[in-house]
């Protein structure tokens, strides 16, 4: 049986296992949990998180190498980020939408008294950016700062290409270290469905049904607001703007996807993520090693669909009606937000403390829809890195046009 079944079977077995115990033998769960479902989880997640530095340290200087002058990669960074900016924008707005038309917030009485919530502070965004330029390149990777990682690799990729046969070794030397991380991800991923398995089972058993039941219109507002975007901006971007059918898209993708869900983490999905799209979504490594990590660090559209349901949710349980500039700043605030924090589970709710702030809301409510965030994350990471490999089709189509068309004209 092929990966995806073997991932997709056993993230089922996980979350029935783990709702069995949760109802019928919660004693049993918690003797279990700690010694089964988190070592499981544990292994797997640190298995592939192991790789995310060096794979996206390598392939990003061979991405800038391979797209060989400077202007191609402008070019490429410039779609890429208008890509980005644009599904975060329209990802939010339809968070906004639904949740305005469903009323999450007036379909219960929730415990306001109670709530609280205190936020990690997130980088700001002009800091962000400023720091962007790593002061040191090996302190940016042992904290595993994925924007300072990028920028460092884009210089030596671009110097490769500047000095080309003299440092042609050390290209090679790259390209091995490369295929031996490709390698690895192969490796890890057969442990993939015994990692998911306990991933599931340990999350749905320590949260059972009480949260859905509580929370169930928020969550189906989430969930209705990531399958539209998922299927028409996503399903959109493929069929429209690379031309291609988007069952092949989604069904290719599946097994990053279920990993995506099951670690709820864009960071450690990435090695995944980015083979997949390169061996079968057919996305040169060249692009898929600049899009890809950029995108799972500053590209998160599940996650700014969720900060738009939950700011509706939590502006309507505290009976505050926002007018539409402040929706615009939710908007603004919420694309900012996601481009200074990584693609590990939670930092949604860091970035959400940040959009209520900016129109006044109590940070506080976000402990309303904690005990759902869990399993939300992982529905939200899984549509967050598939915006970045819809990106990555989108570009890596348009170039091959771009290259058929100048090699007709003979330019
Ligand atoms: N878990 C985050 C990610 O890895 C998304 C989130 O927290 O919203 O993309």
């Amino acid at each position: 049986m092929k990966l995806t079944g073997k991932i997709i079977i056993a993230l089922i077995a996980g979350a029935i296992v783990g709702l069995l115990l949760n109802i019928f033998a919660p004693d049993a769960y918690n003797v279990l949990d700690p010694y089964l479902f988190t070592p499981l989880g544990r292994i797997f997640l640190n298995l592939i998180s192991m790789l995310v530095v060096p794979i996206v340290f390598l392939s990003i200087i061979l991405g800038a190498a391979g797209l060989g002058d400077p202007k191609k990669l402008g070019r490429i960074g410039l779609k890429t980020v208008s890509y980005f900016l644009i599904t975060t924008t329209i990802a939010i707005v339809i968070g906004l939408s639904i949740a305005s038309i469903a009323q999450p917030g007036k379909a219960g009485d929730f415990d306001t008294k109670n709530a609280e919530f205190t936020a990690e502070k997130a980088p700001p965004v002009g800091e962000t950016l400023l720091n962007i330029i790593p002061k040191n390149p090996l302190e940016a990777m042992t904290q595993g700062n994925m924007l300072q990682i990028i920028a460092f690799a884009l210089f030596i990729g671009l110097a490769l290409t500047a000095l080309g046969e003299k440092t042609k070794g050390l290209l090679n030397l790259v390209e091995q270290g490369n295929e031996v991380m490709m390698y690895l991800v192969g490796f890890v991923m057969k442990f993939a469905p015994y990692g998911t398995f306990g991933l599931l089972a340990s999350a749905i058993g320590s949260q059972g049904l009480s949260a859905i039941k509580a929370m169930g219109v928020y969550m189906i507002c989430v969930l209705a607001a990531l399958f539209i975007h998922g299927a028409l901006t996503y399903g959109g971007t493929i069929l429209l703007l690379a031309k291609k059918s988007p069952l092949w898209f989604f069904k290719n993708f599946a097994p990053a996807m279920s990993v995506a869900f099951s670690t709820s983490s864009s960071n450690a999905t990435l090695p995944l993520s980015m083979e997949v799209a390169q061996n079968r979504l057919n996305v040169p490594k060249s692009v898929s090693s600049f899009v890809q990590p950029l995108g799972a660090t500053i590209n998160m559209d599940g996650t700014a669909i969720m900060q738009g349901v939950a700011t509706v949710f939590i502006a309507q349980v505290y009976n505050v009606d926002l007018t539409m500039g402040e929706l615009t700043t939710v908007v603004l605030t919420a694309v900012l937000a996601s481009i200074g924090t990584a693609g590990v589970p939670g930092v949604g709710l860091i970035m959400l403390a940040m959009v209520l702030s900016s129109v006044g809301l109590p940070v506080e409510g976000v402990g309303l829809i904690l005990g759902i965030d869990r399993i939300l994350d992982m529905t939200r990471t899984a549509i967050n890195i598939s915006g970045d490999a819809a990106c990555a089709v989108y570009v890596a189509e348009t170039e091959k046009k771009r290259t058929i068309k100048a090699q007709r004209t003979g330019a």
